[in-house]
């Protein structure tokens, strides 16, 4: 039995954390107060009540009505530094973070403003929290291609301090192949590529994603065990896959815990990493995402090296980077 301290110790990182879905409760009421903006909720135990969801979308609403509080550039920055300093408590050691920029300029909010935000309290992480990170630019893939293509020109021109890009929001229906050109500037400009593939869509959109997108990690992708060919490839290929457990059973994508099919994607042999999505929402960081695994499936010492260690090896961090952490 693996103790809380030991799964602190574990060099963790993360790989798949949306930045604007570790906005807690407490900061959502803080910033509306801050910034004078009304929210739909009296106190922060109706806004609680609101955390029952029933698939994906119906997530999504409420994640980006709770933006409306983020504002400034401060405010972008104060909830970086809250999610790096429980990080820090959790024992990650290195975080490549997701920020949706279309969120925050649909509602007026400066491309520069959110991204400067964000990154600023990036820059200073390993200094203030020993936490290494990186920046990592998601479309949302339920907008027009269009938007996110002249987003990708104008993150090149300002040089925006980012590693890679991603695509998330909603899946079905919203095909990786959409946003093909997007993905080839990205590649063009030496950026990494991911992409939200095979979480609530089938296994065509982890196809997709790989062939036309040509991205080196898939996010969730616990849909591709429909598809025995596909799990060959990621396999064979060692592609790794940023699987979130607490996610998948709060979007019903699974039943329960122990329903999930983690322990199974490891014993494949598929590069699979732990991580906690938007754990604001889903009842937990990284460490109770590992906690809870521990307890469900009586994971040892020996999985959760494994699991830790592919998530070194599929991160975004040079070989030299990723040493001390192997
Ligand atoms: C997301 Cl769980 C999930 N799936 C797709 N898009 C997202 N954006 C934030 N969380
Ligand atoms: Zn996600």
């Amino acid at each position: 039995m693996l103790t809380p301290a030991q799964i602190h110790d574990l060099p963790k990182v993360e790989l798949h954390l949306h930045i604007e879905g570790t906005l807690e409760p407490e900061l959502i009421m803080q910033l509306a107060e801050r910034n004078g903006i009304r929210v739909p909720w009296a106190d922060i135990e109706e806004l609680r009540r609101q955390y029952e969801f029933t698939d994906l979308q119906s997530f999504l609403n409420l994640y980006y009505a709770n933006m409306a509080v983020l504002q400034t550039e401060a405010d972008f920055a104060d909830l970086t530094r809250a999610y790096l300093r429980r990080a820090q408590a959790a024992g990650v050691r290195h975080a490549e973070i997701f920020m949706d920029p279309q969120a925050h300029t649909v509602r007026g909010v400066d491309l520069a403003t959110c991204v400067n935000g964000v990154a600023s309290a990036l820059a200073e992480s390993e200094a203030e929290f020993g936490v290494s990170s990186a920046l990592i630019v998601t479309f949302l893939r339920d907008r027009e291609a269009a938007e996110a293509l002249t987003m990708m020109h104008d993150l090149i021109e300002m040089r925006a301090p980012i590693v890679g890009i991603g695509l998330d929001s909603a899946e079905v229906g919203h095909p990786p192949i959409d946003f093909v050109e997007v993905f080839a500037l990205a590649r063009e400009h030496g950026l990494q590529c991911v992409a939200h593939a095979g979480e609530e869509g089938p296994p065509e959109y982890v196809w997709q994603a790989l062939e036309l997108l040509q991205v080196s990690r898939i996010d969730h992708g616990i849909r591709s065990l429909e598809d025995e060919v596909l799990v060959d490839h990621l396999v064979t290929h060692q592609i790794p896959l940023t699987v979130c457990p607490f996610s998948n059973v709060r979007l019903r994508v699974i039943d329960t815990l122990a329903d999930h099919p983690l322990p199974a994607m490891l014993a494949r042999g598929l590069a699979v990493t732990v991580n906690s999505d938007d754990p604001a929402y889903f009842g937990g960081y990284l460490d109770d995402n590992f906690m809870a695994l521990t307890d469900t499936f009586n994971f040892g010492a020996v999985e959760l090296a494994t699991l830790a260690r592919n998530a070194v090896q599929a991160s975004f961090l040079t070989a030299d980077a990723q040493a001390p952490l192997l």
